[in-house]
């Protein structure tokens, strides 16, 4: 039986372990730079198999939230630097998560405060964080998007192509392509998002270009054994929802596994929620997604998440569903959770006061088992 604590190489990256540090975003790099208290905070978790970074952008107009660290400044990549030497020496390794929110975002963080894009006009009725000029956060709905004309629609790919560059540069062992929760890809691939009339809309075929082209433009310009995507087959995350993800979902699966990918990372159900979440007038199967993959000849690890527990990833493991798991607010609260799941010691409880934004607080400072 396959053991969750068992060692794996997935693409082009050895990892120690099936248990991976799940995206999380923290906002604690202002001005879009990675500093000491973020690199501190990646290093004391570096004992997971793989960690993913928090979302990063790949542009300014990728960028939907207050600061959250960038790919797109040089400034940047030096401070990715840290994070990234920090866990090779305790023997982790990382992987950048490319983002683009399209229309989550809000037009006071947009270059030129101008609208945010979206494959059409179509608003998210979400919420977003931003900074007043008095300095505090606040909550703010997202603004009204603009449709993307088609000829700008190369210029993104090759954000996304050039932040993966950046990502090796910074010494990542290379990157997760947000293509889940509502973001720009997920609103490129679902209905309730995509009413365009052009190759980047329709069908399913259409709909899909889009992640294809930030796959095949990433995965050219650092490896595909260095390239992960990240997919929400059913989660109403930002607002995001589709007729009929099945068919969509199983078409994405095939051409994926047509790609020598790294790893598949799939969030089942609605993110941070209800794990048998399903579109209205949907039924989605999990398994079927897998398979799909499976017996196209996709050979990448697959990797499940949301709200797994010790128990049901040894399970989902042992069973063959999956090859690794994701945590996320586990992470949050448990910097060592690896050793922890490996001896069943009792976890620290997360504290969503201080998931997003702030210092050390809720950050840095949850204990190890070491250091209690
Ligand atoms: C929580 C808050 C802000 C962003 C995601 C990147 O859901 C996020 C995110 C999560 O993928």
């Amino acid at each position: 039986m396959t053991n969750l604590f068992d060692p794996i190489r997935i693409g082009d990256i050895d990892v120690a372990n099936r248990i991976a540090m799940a995206p999380l975003t923290r906002n604690r790099s202002p001005q879009a730079i990675p500093n000491d208290l973020n690199a501190t905070y990646y290093e004391q978790r570096a004992t997971a198999g793989l960690i993913i970074s928090e979302g990063t952008p790949v542009s300014q107009q990728g960028q939907g939230y207050a600061d959250v660290p960038g790919l797109y400044l040089p400034q940047a990549v030096e401070g990715w630097k840290k994070v990234t030497e920090g866990v090779h020496q305790k023997g982790g390794k990382i992987v950048a998560q490319l983002w683009h929110v399209g229309r989550v975002s809000h037009v006071s963080l947009q270059p030129n405060g101008g609208f945010p894009v979206a494959p059409s006009a179509v608003p998210a009725k979400s919420k977003t964080y931003v900074i007043n000029k008095d300095g505090t956060g606040a909550f703010v709905e997202t603004s009204e998007p603009r449709a993307l004309e088609a000829t700008e629609i190369p210029g993104i790919v090759d954000d996304f192509r050039k932040a993966a560059r950046a990502a090796i540069e910074a010494g990542f062992d290379g990157v997760e392509i947000h293509g889940a929760n509502g973001y720009l890809i997920d609103q490129f691939l679902k209905t309730g998002a995509n009413q365009r009339t052009d190759d980047y809309g329709g069908s399913i075929e259409n709909r899909s270009r889009f992640l294809l082209e930030v796959v095949d433009s990433v995965a050219a310009e650092i490896g595909g054994g260095r390239t992960g995507i990240r997919l929400s087959p059913t989660t109403p995350a930002n607002g995001i929802s589709d007729k009929n993800p099945q068919p969509l979902f199983n078409y994405v699966a095939e051409q994926l596994a047509k790609r020598n990918l790294s790893f598949i990372h799939v969030i089942e159900g609605a993110t941070g929620g209800e794990r048998g979440f399903q579109y209205e007038g949907t039924a989605f199967d999990y398994d079927a997604f897998r398979n799909a993959y499976r017996e196209a000849g996709g050979k990448a690890g697959w990797m499940v998440n949301n709200g797994y527990d010790r128990d049901a990833a040894i399970e989902a493991v042992a069973s063959g569903r999956a090859d690794l798991v994701s945590f996320g607010r586990l992470f949050i609260a448990n910097p060592d959770l690896v050793e922890r799941f490996r001896s069943s010691t009792a976890l620290n409880t997360p504290d969503r006061d201080t998931f997003y934004g702030g210092g050390a607080k809720g950050y840095t400072d949850y204990p190890s088992l070491e250091a209690a």
